[in-house]
């Protein structure tokens, strides 16, 4: 039997909906409009797609959007400074710096930079270490929406063998301290696979859900499954150009073989890249409640 499809683009469009009521309250009965800047540097066409969907989605929502974009020689201290300046824009609720940075730019330093009250990313230190501590705080968006999707999905995670393919900080890291804590969505018992594994099959297939992100395409083949497995797709892996001239994508899962065993799979496209964004409008309407004191 072929697996149910979890549509992330259906479930993104729920949420939006949901948002862009509060959002309207917001100014109705506060006078508050959320706002928030993304900050590109570089053409990286993945990255520039990114983020053009980003301020799009947030405009649609009534969401104060800026879109930054600097040329990838920009120097590290004009990023820092620009960043700065955004801390202390009393219209800026969130910061993004689209990621990865040019090589010369140091990481770590931009995004410890940002104010952890407009770090609607969830990327800095202090924000890593309340997820961590299981204290109210921004969530990374692309777990964020892994968890939002398992929940609203009604998949139960509780008990559950949680297999994870990468141990990325912006989703494999994040996700697998999640889906461990001791809250809904979480209480699964969680296994974090990556390049130095030694048997990745032996642990794929003892997954009740298996998120895979690990950034290469349809390595998760039906033979690394068992049948009746959740599967969550975060790969976006660019394979080639369509005959329309577009970018031709795959997940990190074989799709079309690996749907045939699972019990539900999140496609690529419509699966968990449009929840990200969704997120990211999540956190940016809290970060304009929580500065504005509104419970
Ligand atoms: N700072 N950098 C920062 N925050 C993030 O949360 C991200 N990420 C990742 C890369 N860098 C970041 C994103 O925004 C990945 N990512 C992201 C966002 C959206 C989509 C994929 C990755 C997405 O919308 N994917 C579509 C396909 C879009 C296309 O045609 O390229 C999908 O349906 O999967």
């Amino acid at each position: 039997m072929s697996a149910q499809i979890i549509s992330g683009t259906e479930i993104a469009k729920t949420i939006r909906e949901e948002l862009t009521r509060e959002v309207a309250e917001l100014k109705d009965l506060h006078g508050v409009v959320p706002g928030l800047v993304t900050i590109l540097v570089g053409e990286d066409p993945a990255s520039q797609s990114y983020v053009a969907a980003k301020n799009k989605t947030a405009k649609n929502l009534g969401i104060h959007s800026e879109q930054v974009t600097l040329p990838a020689e920009t120097a590290e201290q004009d990023l820092l400074d620009l960043i700065h300046k955004y801390n202390s824009d009393p219209k800026i609720n969130g910061i993004l710096v689209q990621l990865p940075l040019p090589r010369h730019i140091d990481e770590a330093k931009i995004l410890f930079a940002i104010d952890p009250e407009k770090d609607v990313d969830g990327f800095h230190p202090v924000n890593v270490g309340k997820m961590v501590l299981g204290e109210q705080c921004f969530l990374p968006c692309t777990p964020h929406g892994i968890l939002e999707l398992l929940q609203r999905t009604g998949v139960e995670t509780s008990g559950a063998e949680v297999v994870i393919v990468g141990r990325s900080n912006i989703v494999g890291k994040p996700i697998a301290n999640l889906m461990l804590q001791k809250r809904d969505s979480g209480n699964a018992t969680v296994t974090l696979c990556h390049t130095r594994t030694k048997d990745m099959a032996f642990h794929t297939r003892r997954a009740d859900i298996l998120i895979v992100a690990a950034g290469v395409a349809n390595m998760i083949t039906a033979d690394m499954v068992k049948a009746g497995v959740v599967v969550i797709d975060v790969g976006v892996n660019r394979i080639g150009v369509t005959d329309a001239g577009k970018a031709k994508l795959a997940g990190d899962v074989a799709f079309d073989e690996v749907k045939e065993i699972a019990a539900a799979i999140t496609p690529v496209p419509g699966g968990v890249g449009p929840m990200t964004i969704t997120m990211l409008m999540k956190n940016t309407v809290q970060a304009a409640k929580q500065q504005a004191n509104i419970a």
